[in-house]
């Protein structure tokens, strides 16, 4: 039966390459991404899930810190940067950051993530006083901070080597590196939606020079918006590729563009099947990335529930005042407890695993 409808859908091919753990083409990505049958790119998806995580299924206990929207690049598909002296600006001093951590001392949180806009101000030293400061705050606390496009504006407001530079914010407290920041490689993208923004190739060698050094990093993808499939495609195989040079990949995160507030709220938000579809064809594809997150506060909690068989094996988690997502509509709760997060886990018959953010197993609470 299986064998009738893989074939209906011309993914026999493909199904037998998953089925004896091959590499796919970027042919068979664009295969899939085409493919009207999700439930078939679904079911190949769970196969290569289930044979690397099994039934284990991840979350976190996390804090999200943004610390400042002011940004030079004001990309189109933004809502969150915006321009210094604007009124919704805002920046945090060390003070208001400590205030911040301390306010939840009183909770299990194992991860800070700590993402910002492009500065035109703020010195170098302030990113070192803020890692500090929050180590301070909660020591042994892991610090997920800054995406790779922060990091290359810090080397050149450090005026030091990229290498230098991260060897530095290591030695403050910086323990890992968020994904965010890749959206899509391509230059054409770049050209028509973040025009300022580091390129691609050059977020790759944060990436890659990050990894040379112990420092993990996660990787994404901003779907949705104007990028075609074999766009989505190439930008999937180039994180392959460096993730066979380095494997400091540690998870990658398909995120579901938001319009609302941005300059191209034309826009119709993601569908289901899109965002279903981009888990599945990124867990075909990336074989060398051991997790796929489902990220709830994007996709909202129940999407990422269903998410977690066709492909994600994680949900990321418990988040709080993340305003990337909601300055641009998005309509899910700000946090949500752990306890949630393992009920829709357990209800989707898998078994709830907190992780530290290296994907230690942690015991459950
Ligand atoms: O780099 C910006 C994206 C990213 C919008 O590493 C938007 O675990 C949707 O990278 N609609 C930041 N997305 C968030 C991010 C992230 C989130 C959760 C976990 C991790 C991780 C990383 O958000 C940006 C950009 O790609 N973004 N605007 C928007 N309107």
């Amino acid at each position: 039966m299986i064998d009738d409808l893989l074939s209906q859908a011309k993914l026999s091919k493909i199904a037998l390459k998953v089925r004896n753990d091959e590499r796919l083409s970027a042919e068979d990505g664009i295969r899939l991404y085409r493919c009207p049958d999700l439930l078939l790119v679904g079911y190949l998806a769970n196969i290569v899930r289930e044979r690397k995580n099994g039934d284990r299924t991840f979350f976190i206990y996390n804090q999200h810190l943004n610390y400042s929207n002011v940004c030079a690049n004001l990309c189109k598909f933004c809502a969150f940067g915006k321009d210094q002296g604007v009124e919704q600006a805002f920046e945090m001093d060390i003070t208001q950051i400590r205030e911040k951590i301390r306010a939840r001392l009183d909770e299990p949180i194992r991860e800070i993530h700590v993402v910002g806009g492009i500065h035109p101000d703020l010195p170098y030293s302030y990113y070192l006083e803020m890692l500090r400061a929050i180590k301070e705050e909660r020591p042994g606390v892991h610090i997920q901070a800054f995406t790779g496009v922060e990091i290359a504006h810090l080397a050149e407001i450090s005026g030091q080597k990229l290498e230098d530079t991260i060897k530095e914010l290591m030695a403050a407290g910086l323990d890992s590196i968020p994904g965010g920041g890749a959206e899509v490689f391509s230059p054409r993208i770049r050209k028509l939606t973040c025009e300022k923004k580091l390129s691609g190739a050059d977020w790759l060698k944060v990436a890659r020079t990050a990894h040379s050094l112990g420092l993990r990093s996660n990787a994404t993808m901003l779907y949705g918006h104007i990028e075609t499939v074999e766009e989505r495609v190439e930008h999937l195989l180039q994180l392959r590729e460096t993730q066979d040079q380095t494997g400091g990949f540690l998870s990658f995160i398909p995120l579901a563009f938001h319009p609302r507030n941005t300059e191209m709220a034309q826009l119709p938000r993601t569908s289901g099947m899109e965002d279903l579809k981009n888990i599945a064809v990124s867990r075909l594809l990336l074989d060398n990335f051991d997790h796929i997150k489902a990220y709830w506060v994007m996709i909202g909690p129940k999407l990422a529930q269903v998410a977690l068989a066709f492909g994600a094996d994680d949900l990321d988690g418990t988040v709080t005042e993340e305003l990337i997502t909601k300055m641009a509509g998005g309509q899910s709760d700000q946090a949500m407890a752990d306890t949630e997060l393992i009920r829709l886990i357990r209800e989707a018959g898998r078994a709830p695993v907190e992780r530290d953010t290296l994907y230690e197993q942690l015991t459950l609470r």
